[in-house]
């Protein structure tokens, strides 16, 4: 890469900050959210100075209420290997392969995110990118219908499209190019109140389902929602009422724990918005949409395929208690069914990391700093006080709580029955690239990490 040229990281700063001004002026409600995650998160570290030091020392104090992902639908191959070559620029790879057909969405996606620590650290901004199945709808017509409409329609600018060749054909973009590349692309999530279908066909495709009345009713793939962080997830959930924003039934994913696993994620609920749609005679026809929401998440460690195995037990154990009701009816005690059945989960770092539960990052202390180390056994070294340990941050997603934040978010009557039929050969065909692994990715980091430690690299970890 030549010197003069922006680092993909920085790109993706400017993107998601301009994405994220775009988003709130479309949809106040977020501002809102927004808002309201940073007061609590304020409240949290002022009551709590020693996260507010261990914050500073690994993160930036500053971004921390910044915005952490967001999500777009998309309607053929042809556009997810476009957009995974947009990010490319960005330094956003796909990592993940989720089939959201098992929980009733018509869909499968990845998720592209920055992957080292350092592009994370600088800005870990991600964007759930999920590609519609067109071959899960049953009618034929509809799907020739729907088909065609999105054969016709063109999601990217040229510029944006030449502005991605040239970073790939030069290895990077100049300042001025960099700009224009943000702004060319942002035009892609942007919102169009004008849709490309007549009102006719919308009601066909959302009775076939409301997800696919989305995807392929517009002119592009709108952002449908940004995630910024925050502290204490269960008091924003308890406030949002309070700002006039009405919240989603429960906060999908594990309990509230002493040690945070995995990912905890609620949004407000998407808000009927004024529409036009094809009419008759060159006239547009008024109507609405209900697409667009805010959500906030709370990260936990990233685990294990057993601790990822004993986590989705957990879940399906509660689940099969108690249901939680669309309209909030059972919050109260599908919360309670949570917390009992989640006691089966280790709360102690050490218990995790023993039980091979969940990923950790070690390093030397001070006392292991200072002496020469020769043993190799991590178990004995973290005895003698060679060795600690820190959970790694589990930067991905979750299929239960993406399908949860999907169906509060298409109206809580969209429950649809489809096959499972997870096919990632096919995802991997149409994105033009293999996802990666996040388990692998994990294990990488973690294992690094002792080799790092034991100067060595052909220690083998348990
Ligand atoms: C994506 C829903 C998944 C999450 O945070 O799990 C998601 C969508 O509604 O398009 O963003
Ligand atoms: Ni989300």
């Amino acid at each position: 890469m030549k010197a003069n040229y922006v680092s993909a990281d920085e790109i993706r700063s400017d993107f998601s900050a301009a994405m994220s001004a775009m988003y709130r002026d479309e949809v106040p409600a977020y501002g809102t959210l927004m808002s309201l995650v940073a007061r609590v998160n304020d409240d949290t570290l002022a009551a709590d100075p020693h996260l507010q030091a261990r914050l500073a020392a690994t993160d930036s104090l500053d971004r921390i209420s910044e915005e952490r992902h967001g999500a777009i639908r998309l309607g053929t191959p042809k556009e997810l290997s476009m957009m995974r070559r947009v990010f490319a620029v960005m330094g956003m790879y796909p990592v993940g392969y989720y089939d959201l057909s098992t929980a009733g969405v018509p869909v499968h996606s990845t998720a592209f995110r920055p992957v080292g620590d350092a592009a994370l650290k600088r800005n870990p901004f991600r964007i759930f990118t999920s590609l519609l199945r067109l071959d899960l709808i049953a009618d034929e017509t509809l799907r020739n219908e729907a088909a065609a409409v999105l054969a016709s329609r063109q999601i990217f600018t040229d510029r944006a499209i030449e502005l991605v060749e040239k970073a790939e054909k030069d290895g990077g973009l100049g300042a001025e190019d960099a700009a224009e590349f943000v702004r060319e692309v942002l035009e892609t999530f942007r919102w169009h109140d004008h849709a490309i279908v007549s009102a006719g066909m919308y009601k066909r495709l959302h009775d076939a389902h409301r997800l696919i009345a989305d995807v392929v009713s517009f002119k592009g793939p709108h952002i449908n929602h940004l995630t910024p962080r925050t502290l204490d997830i269960d008091k924003v959930q308890a406030l949002m009422p309070e700002e006039g924003i009405a919240p989603k039934a429960v906060v999908e994913g594990p309990p509230t724990r002493k040690c945070p696993i995995l990912l905890r994620q609620t949004s407000f609920k998407a808000l009927e918005e004024a529409v036009s749609f094809i009419g008759e005679h060159g006239q547009w026809k008024a109507g609405s949409h209900t697409a667009r929401f805010g959500e906030i998440e709370q990260r936990g460690i990233a685990l294990t395929p057993k601790g990822r195995a004993l986590y989705d037990k957990l879940l399906n154990d509660t689940r099969a208690v108690v249901r939680p009701a669309a309209d909030g009816s059972n919050a109260a005690e599908y919360e309670a069914a949570l917390e009992t059945v989640f006691a089966a989960f280790p709360d102690d770092w050490n218990e995790i990391r023993k039980q091979g539960l969940g990923y950790f990052s070690y390093s030397l202390t001070e006392k292991g700093r200072t002496a020469t180390v020769t043993d190799t056994d991590v178990e004995a070294l973290i005895a003698d006080g060679h060795l600690q340990f820190d959970p790694i941050v589990y930067e991905d997603f979750l299929p239960v709580s993406a399908a949860g934040i999907f169906q509060s978010n298409l109206g809580d009557d969209a429950t649809q029955e489809f096959v499972a039929s997870p096919n990632q050969v096919m995802f991997e065909r149409d994105l033009g690239a293999n996802v990666l692994d996040e388990f692998a990715h994990y294990a990488g980091i973690e294992r690094a990490s002792i080799e790092k430690c034991l100067g060595t690299t052909n220690m083998a970890v348990a």
